[in-house]
């Protein structure tokens, strides 16, 4: 437990010059360290290992942005993405930087709402509200920002957005025919058309195998990060799986695998030493369902309140990111364009149909995580992931396992109601 108070750095000149509003992202920093004391800080045990991602928080408003300028800078592009389904192998291969954008936040909801209806999903108004507010150093700071044809909410929000921020779109089938997969292939060349000409070069084969093999040893350093997770005891809280998880988006990424390897060699030690976090016979849960941007950290820190430990995320901030590597056989451009888009493809995102997979994923990963409940988590307004709860729902039934249905926004309105019914979830499953 630390006792030293933990502060978001403050770069107010640097914010004026990307033209953000100052004063009002200065009290939004206050309050999001303030937060992060009270949600990470506070608990027992946290590995040493944890330091650099505190340390990435402080510098999430400063340190990194600097690090984006400093690209921007030398000709290289700076690119901000809301899905997993953008190809970051293409940007990074280009020399660019790919950045997931903030989308997590109850603070930027009502900028949107000025706008947007209010009955459209927390992420999409959050992330908007940001633009709008000028309350965001990413989104100053990116050339352009891709989108994607998702779902409805964010494929009409692009054309807003475009009117403050270049936006591109990439068409994502929603089906998985032949037909489907070479119109896919054909947005990804796309994708990178407009990359190279942002970037003002053609990316090369060697830039490309470059960036496959970068991008597959950031997901095989989660993939380790998870599956120690999934040791019982769990050697980390379901908090800092999170973290790890959510600043895998913005992180530069050989750092970033370097830095979880590190907390993996630790965790391994911890293993080795009976070391639990946080209590050796603490309640296992599995969280599956849509993403839970930075700062959500909402569900997390109930369950892990509890005293229960979240043990795996199936979700694009989660398994969904990491769980499919690139295949690395090939050389020629052609080859690695059609790996790259085969491997993208594999990731369930409810916005297919049919999704049997995302079923069949869901439940294996709880037996991969000796769980002993799944909550499925879903954002408001969200029509794929709020249906598709059904069938999760009635495999979980099938597979008589524990389950629990949360459909919930980025506002504390509902934390009470939300509290007492993962209580008495946990007390289901202890029985
Ligand atoms: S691949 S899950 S990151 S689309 S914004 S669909 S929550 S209503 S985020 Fe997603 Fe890509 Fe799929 Fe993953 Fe629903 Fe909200 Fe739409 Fe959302």
């Amino acid at each position: 437990m630390t006792t030293t108070p933990f502060e978001i750095k403050a770069y107010p000149e640097m914010w004026a010059e990307l033209d953000m509003d100052v004063p009002r992202f200065d009290k939004a920093r206050l309050m999001l360290g303030e937060m992060y004391q009270k949600t990470f800080l506070s608990q027992a045990k946290r590995p040493s290992s944890m330091a650099y991602f505190d340390n990435m928080i402080a510098e999430i408003h400063g340190g990194r942005i600097k690090e984006l300028l400093a690209a921007k800078a030398e000709g290289r592009p700076v690119i901000g993405t809301f899905c997993v389904y953008i190809p970051e192998e293409i940007v990074l291969a280009a020399g660019g930087i790919c950045v997931g954008l903030c989308g997590g936040s109850q603070g930027s909801v009502p900028d949107a709402e000025k706008i947007l209806p209010r009955n459209i999903c927390p992420m999409v108004k959050s992330a908007f509200g940001f633009k709008v507010g000028r309350i965001c150093p990413y989104f100053q700071a990116v050339d352009f920002v891709y989108g994607e044809t998702t779902c409805d909410a964010k494929k009409k929000t692009w054309e807003l957005l475009d009117t403050m921020v270049p936006t591109y779109v990439m068409e994502i089938p929603q089906l998985k025919r032949q037909r489907d997969l070479d119109l896919w292939l054909a947005e990804v060349k796309d994708f990178k058309a407009k990359v190279e000409e942002v970037a003002g070069r053609a990316i090369s084969e060697e830039d490309m195998i470059f960036a496959i093999t970068v991008m597959n040893n950031k997901r095989r350093a989660l993939q380790r990060l998870n599956s120690l997770r999934h040791h019982n005891p769990t050697p980390i809280s379901g908090k800092d799986g999170l973290l790890i998880e959510q600043i895998a988006f913005y992180d530069e990424p050989v750092r970033f695998a370097e830095k979880v390897n590190a907390l993996c060699d630790e965790l391994e030690e911890r293993i080795k030493n009976g070391v639990a976090v946080p209590t050796k016979n603490a309640t296992r849960v599995m969280v599956a369902g849509t993403p839970m941007a930075l700062p959500n950290w909402k569900i997390h820190h109930l369950v892990e309140g509890a005293g229960a430990v979240i043990v795996n995320e199936e979700s694009c901030i989660g398994t969904r990111y990491f769980k499919d590597l690139i295949d690395e056989s090939f050389t020629n451009m052609e080859g690695m364009l059609v790996s790259l888009t085969d491997r993208y493809k594999e990731i369930d995102c409810s916005c297919f149909t049919p999704n049997n997979e995302r079923i069949t994923q869901v439940i294996k990963e709880f037996r991969d995580s000796k769980a002993q409940g799944i909550i499925n988590y879903s954002l408001q307004f969200c029509h794929t992931y709020n249906i598709e709860e059904i069938r999760i729902r009635q495999a979980c039934e099938r597979e008589k396992i524990p389950y629990l249905f949360i459909e919930s926004d980025y506002s504390a309105e509902d934390i009470g109601q939300v509290q007492t019914r993962i209580e008495a979830f946990l007390e289901q499953i202890r029985g």
